[in-house]
């Protein structure tokens, strides 16, 4: 295992100090230390990781430095497109360290969303051209080549976090001026929207809570889709289930997930019909992943909602408001709410026992598109 604070060390020493990227659960470690040890403007927690790529190249481009860019390997698609298009070799060819972690790692028990990118990790690199090391105890090593193969090639070059490789480093919570937890709002969503009504949920524990809820009630999943993978798409299928059907279908969407790909809140409310109900449950973290912040507590959502076409935006950060909120949605085209919550979740929390398969064709057969 890998001393964390060593590791950060050993990069700062190599004047490798400027970290983007989005955080990722195999590197909730370094990812922390970081974070505690950074200031805000050498530690930019971006958008996605294709806008992390963006930032690292600039940065490089102004200061002649290496940027460290850090990412689940979910996030390899995102960076796909500025990694051929702007990075590359045959394009501006500009040098950065990629920290990427090895979720679905083949032989390694990982969940259903992890299991092909897992596979196609290197390969896609490979692909891309891209050279890598899987990371070792013996790192700085490792580094020194990395350090001197971005100096000699001006490319990209990767090391890939398997998964326990780095030693526990806590983040500090701060303190929140909000009390629910966001499974207390999710009880609230499930009790109000009716049982007619569909769940379009998003990517980390907001989809797992919602399962562990309907299990306590002893109600079916086949009204909710638990989006496992495909960060920041939530709100996108949600769009195109309620185009197919006349029932309300609600989006439970998270501020990390939404700022990942903001764009589409337009076309959602370009396209929504009456039955499109938007729920941001916003915590300003990426709690699934380790609480580093995200922007969602700088920016102003309600305005970027309103400016998207949403008629009204109403706020809750209580279970009566939840239930207020939910009843005006019920009734209104193109509302939306934003449920304020702190972090926090169960240390029990389980995960779907269903398939995501499974979860799909049991919500075709209520649309009726598949025979029982
Ligand atoms: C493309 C991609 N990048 C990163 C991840 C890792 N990841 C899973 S959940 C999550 C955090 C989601 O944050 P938010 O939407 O705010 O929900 P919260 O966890 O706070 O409930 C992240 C970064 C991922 N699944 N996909």
């Amino acid at each position: 295992m890998i001393n964390t604070e060593e590791f950060f060390s050993y990069l700062k020493k190599k004047d490798l100090d400027f970290f983007v990227g989005v955080p990722d659960s195999l590197l909730k470690n370094i990812c922390a230390c970081i974070k505690m040890s950074s200031d805000e403007s050498n530690n930019i927690i971006a958008a996605n990781e294709g806008n992390a790529i963006g930032i690292a190249s600039g940065y490089h481009i102004s200061t002649g430095k290496f940027g460290v860019v850090y990412m689940q390997n979910s996030g390899q698609g995102n960076a796909v497109n500025p990694l051929l298009s702007l990075v590359d070799e045959d394009v501006y060819r500009i040098p950065m360290l990629l920290l990427i972690g090895w979720r679905g790692e083949p032989g390694v028990k990982d969940e259903p969303q992890h299991v092909k990118q897992g596979k196609v990790t290197l390969s896609l690199l490979e692909t891309m051209g891209i050279d890598y090391l899987i990371l070792e105890d013996d790192y700085k090593t490792q580094i020194d080549y990395c350090y001197k193969y971005m100096s000699e090639n001006s490319k990209p070059v990767a090391l890939i976090v398997r998964k326990g490789c780095f030693s526990e480093y806590k983040i500090s919570k701060p303190d929140s001026e909000y009390t629910m937890l966001r499974e207390e709002a999710l009880d609230g969503i499930i009790s109000n929207i009716g049982s007619d009504a569909f769940v379009v949920s998003t990517t980390g524990k907001t989809s797992r809570e919602i399962f562990e809820i309907r299990e306590r009630r002893n109600e079916g999943h086949e009204h909710d889709f638990l989006t496992v993978g495909s960060m920041g798409h939530t709100a996108s299928i949600a769009l195109g289930m309620s185009l197919g059907t006349e029932k309300d279908v609600f989006c439970v969407d998270g501020d990390g997930s939404f700022i990942m790909h903001m764009g589409g809140m337009g076309i959602a409310a370009k396209y929504a019909k009456e039955n499109y109900k938007y729920i941001l449950i916003n915590n300003g973290v990426h709690e699934s992943v380790g609480g580093q912040p995200t922007v969602g507590f700088d920016i102003d959502i309600k305005s970027i909602l309103f400016a998207c076409g949403f008629k009204n935006v109403y706020t809750a950060s209580t279970k009566n408001e939840v239930e207020q909120g939910i009843d005006k949605l019920k009734r209104e085209k193109l509302g939306a709410l934003i449920i304020y919550t702190k972090q926090g979740s169960r240390d029990d929390l389980g995960r779907p026992t269903i398939t995501p398969e499974q979860n799909k064709i049991n919500m075709m057969k209520i649309f009726g598109n598949i025979n029982a």
